[in-house]
């Protein structure tokens, strides 16, 4: 029968797409909690035509529940995934608090389903999944393909990451920012300390002592445990830029065997979850504004990288949205990978 299910910080951003997926993909639950922290229990939501009250998470949010959907935040995610673990539910969990944990599955369904084959509902025992973080996803979702033909040696990322990344006030933020520089008036800075209205800048995420930041490692990190594959060499730029909900990233690949455009166009036109937008003669290729609220990353500028020699590199650009296949829809494909 249909499993019981919770979602963990549904009043955010990625909480509410979880709620737009799970109806979108129908996909089949016997009941649904809504959690989420004191400040808005109490709440009232409709879901596909029933009215729900949003509940305060606690420890025994849990009890009987088959399957919980997290995106509340790392250290709710520390604190209670153990616990609804204990009790026998199964936490997909968005943030990244146990991504790197070697017992926990890293899932992209399309990449690697069998990182959490063993894991079922009703198997009688709860368990944590991580969904990667966005950006990961977003990568692996055309790079892995032609990883898988070819073998990636080296992946140098730069990503040009939306506002939804930094959360639904973000991108309130931007929205007034925008209108207060049209009217002349000095931008309200209260999530960056600075003006992101016609403006870019280096990802918000802290700077560690090799100068990266903590986004970009995430990129580094997460594409080896996915790929399983300690000695790929990647590295990443991150950059926040004025853009809605879809991240948009330019990739250079280089591999160990030769791969030529045209197959790697074909790869990719027929991979899971991905479209191919790649016309040269009209200069059409993948915007972050086509792609949000859509499932697939699309995926283009596919082109020989000129700085290698023969077919051994390889330059594309891909967008995907943030909020749906960067968090809320991938986790509700592993979710449905549980049944
Ligand atoms: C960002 N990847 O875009 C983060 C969201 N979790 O800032």
């Amino acid at each position: 029968n249909a499993p019981t299910i919770a979602v963990v910080g549904v009043t955010g951003a990625v909480g509410q797409e979880f709620l737009s997926v799970l109806s979108d993909r129908d996909f089949p639950y016997s009941s649904i909690k809504m959690l989420a922290s004191k400040r808005s229990a109490g709440r009232r939501m409709t879901f596909e035509d029933k009215e729900y009250v949003v509940e305060e998470l606690t420890a025994e949010s849990f009890d009987g529940v088959d399957i919980a959907l997290f995106s509340a935040g790392g250290s709710i995610s520390k604190e209670f995934g153990p616990i609804a673990v204990n009790r026998g539910t199964i936490v997909v969990d968005n943030s990244s608090a146990f991504r790197m944990d070697e017992n926990v599955p890293l899932v992209i369904p399309e990449v690697n389903p069998e990182a959490m084959e063993k894991i079922k509902v009703g198997m009688g025992k709860g368990a944590l999944i991580a969904n990667p973080n966005c950006s990961t996803i977003i990568c692996l979702m055309a790079a892995t393909p032609l990883h898988r033909h070819a073998k990636v040696l080296r992946m140098v990322v730069s990503t040009y990451q939306a506002a939804s990344g930094a959360g639904a006030a973000a991108m309130e933020e931007l929205e007034l920012q925008t209108r207060e520089v049209l009217e002349g008036k000095p931008p309200t800075c209260k999530i960056f300390n600075r003006q992101y209205a016609f403006n870019l800048f280096s990802h918000n995420a802290s700077v560690l002592s090799n100068g990266y930041n903590e986004e970009e490692m995430k990129l580094v990190k997460e594409t080896r445990k996915i790929w399983n594959d300690k000695d790929v060499k990647v590295t990443a730029t991150c950059i926040r830029v004025p853009v809605m909900r879809a991240h948009a990233e330019s990739v250079n690949l280089q591999f160990e065997r030769p791969l030529d455009e045209d197959t790697a166009r074909d790869i990719l036109k027929n991979s899971p979850g991905v479209v191919v937008i790649d016309d040269r003669e009209s200069n059409n290729f993948p915007t972050p504004l086509e792609v949000s609220n859509k499932d697939d990353v699309a995926v283009g500028r596919i082109r020989r990288d000129l700085s290698q020699d023969g077919n051994q590199g390889l330059d594309i650009f891909i967008c995907g949205d943030q909020i749906r296949k960067g968090a809320a829809l991938n986790a509700i494909q592993i979710a449905e990978l549980l049944l």
